[in-house]
């Protein structure tokens, strides 16, 4: 019984894998980097990209898909800054699969430089799914606690960055983000860490300046 269960998660992942690598190649011959954001419901993803929206405009073209279980609600705050956005709607399950983006990536404008990928809020089950994305943020908030990254490793073991949110609010907590950081760190060496307060716009300058980096690393390869 659960070698057949193994085996429907297998097949599962196998599917998702090919989906996703047909994303990455679309996405990287249009020039475009993907960007998959992963954290526990209510961290501050789409905090952070109206953040990020504020702090491209004009200078980059970026469009967002949204990954929630109900409701339109974070891409019509995406939409709200001028970003074209979509909205998946999952009607329960817990992560985005490939297949689920690959539907939308038809109608995402050839001409941006990011696609931002919101993932259902959930820190468990999108660490398992490519997306087909060339960056994957975890995110992780100070009221949280900082010893999320030894209890959810898969998360942050899969993660090129980590972005510790809602800094405004270390005064008021028990959340050292030292500790949070080197937990991370063990579980993946080398993952860059960046310490936010998109309410506050504090540190999305250093960001920006990181996915700014990722993009024109995937356009010299490209060229
Ligand atoms: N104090 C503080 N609050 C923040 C910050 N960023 C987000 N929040 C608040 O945290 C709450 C959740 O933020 P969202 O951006 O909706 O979180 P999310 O991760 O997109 O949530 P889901 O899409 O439901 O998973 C909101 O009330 C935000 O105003 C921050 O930098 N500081
Ligand atoms: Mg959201």
């Amino acid at each position: 019984m659960s070698v057949k269960t193994i085996s429907v998660v297998q097949d599962l992942l196998a599917t998702n894998k090919r989906a996703a690598a047909a994303i990455r190649e679309e996405l990287r011959r249009r020039g475009i980097l993907g960007v998959n954001l992963l954290s526990s419901p209510g961290s501050g993803k789409t905090t952070l990209l109206e953040a990020l929206a504020d702090r491209f405009r004009d200078r980059r073209r970026m469009a967002v898909i949204e990954g929630d279980i109900e409701t339109e609600r974070d891409a019509d705050r995406i939409r709200a800054k001028g970003v074209p956005a979509w909205q998946i709607t999952t009607g329960g399950a817990c992560h985005l699969e490939a297949r689920m983006v690959g539907k939308v990536l038809g109608q995402v404008p050839a001409e941006i430089d990011f696609l931002f990928i919101e993932n259902v809020g959930n820190l468990v089950c999108p660490a398992s799914y490519d997306l087909g994305e060339d960056l994957r943020l975890v995110l992780l908030s100070s009221p949280e606690g900082d010893d999320k990254p030894a209890k959810y490793p898969q998360a942050f073991l899969s993660a090129d960055a980590l972005v510790l949110t809602k800094s405004d609010l270390l005064p008021h907590l028990p959340f050292d983000p030292a500790r949070a950081a080197a937990e991370a760190l063990a579980i993946k060496p080398g993952l860059r860490v960046f310490n936010v307060s998109a309410l506050r716009g504090e540190g999305i300058d250093a960001l920006a300046a990181y996915l700014d980096e990722a993009l024109e690393r995937l356009r010299s390869v490209r060229a």
